[in-house]
């Protein structure tokens, strides 16, 4: 069983280990990926992910000029880190060797084999690391500054669900490391960065068809890249489900996005995406609110299509 340890504790245990590596999990999100970089400034190292990063957490390791090492071999560090990770499964299953862990989920799964661990249910896992290494002394850069409270808006759902712990801990590192909040903010916002991207988003919109079904908007639109962002794009700014076009070769692309309202009332992008593939020789599929399609066909004629199949089912 593994030692449930201080977080003095912790924090001395882990000065002994020369080349430590700060897993995330998958789909590794900004709580994940700031908690390892705020370690790794500390504590050297190297920060693994074991296959992709979310969105925001791609912008949040541009911004701080990190490169995670995907699927890393993990024997060649003398400890894993394991980090906000609740379940083995949240890292495909793969091979620990000697591992520590700090995590906040209410239940945990990875605490019986680790060597210590702190396991406190929080917030986000970031609130651990600021008292962490706070109470053993250090000072915050502002680089550490903005991965943490980035950690902490996200997994707090833009303070939501933030606890009076997590806002005291927020209002501490951005007097101690110096954080415009603002500054974190714009860096998780969903505007993209890209100056090529966001002329993609702004004729998206400017292309849009829209069709109104009674209350729900369908919006249809095309692109030549971007289109998922783009699909998002448009339910962002009003559509309760979205399809965006590029024309790919002889192929047509069509990204799709839909409201969680439009999923209730009946809307599975994934499955008509997978139907419409089989009978359009080619591919598709997804997830209800979130899915893609590539096929041959006229573009005007395959979004016509997607838009009777929506129709259809708000109608209802
Ligand atoms: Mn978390």
């Amino acid at each position: 069983m593994g030692k449930d340890v201080s977080y003095d504790e912790f924090y001395s245990l882990l000065t002994e280990f020369r080349d430590p590596i700060f897993l995330c999990h998958r789909n590794a999100d900004p709580d994940a990926i700031g908690s390892a970089y705020a370690l790794r400034e500390v504590f050297g190292g190297t920060i693994g992910v074991v296959d992709s990063v979310d969105r925001i957490s791609t912008t949040l390791l541009n911004y701080l000029e990190v490169k995670p090492i995907h699927r890393p071999d993990l024997s060649r560090h003398d400890i894993t880190v394991v980090l906000d990770t609740s379940t083995h499964a949240q890292i495909d299953g793969i091979e620990l060797g000697r591992y520590c862990l700090i995590d906040h989920h209410t239940t945990n799964n990875l605490l019986e084999n680790s060597e210590f661990y702190i396991h406190k249910p929080t917030s986000s896992t970031a609130e651990i690391i600021y008292t962490m290494l706070h109470d053993a002394g250090h000072s915050f850069s502002l680089e550490m500054g903005i991965a943490l409270v980035a950690g902490i808006i996200t997994d707090t759902g833009h303070f939501k669900h933030a606890t009076p712990d997590a806002m005291r801990i927020t209002a501490d590192l951005l007097e101690e490391a110096r954080v415009q909040y603002g500054e974190v903010l714009d860096l998780l916002s969903s505007t993209p960065h890209d100056v090529s991207m966001r002329i993609a988003m702004m004729k998206t919109a400017m292309r849009a068809q829209i069709v109104r079904v009674g209350d729900w908007i369908i919006a249809t639109s095309h692109v030549s890249s971007f289109n998922g962002a783009a699909a998002a794009t448009l339910v962002n700014i009003g559509a309760d489900v979205a399809f965006v076009a590029s024309a790919v070769g002889e192929n047509v692309r069509i990204s799709s996005r839909a409201r969680r309202a439009a999923i209730e009332k009946g809307v599975a992008l994934g499955r008509m995406l997978d139907e419409m593939g089989k009978r359009h020789n080619g591919t598709g599929g997804g997830h209800d609110g979130a899915a893609g399609l590539e096929a041959k066909g006229k573009q005007d004629e395959i979004l016509s299509e997607c838009v009777e199949r929506v129709r259809q089912i708000l109608e209802e």
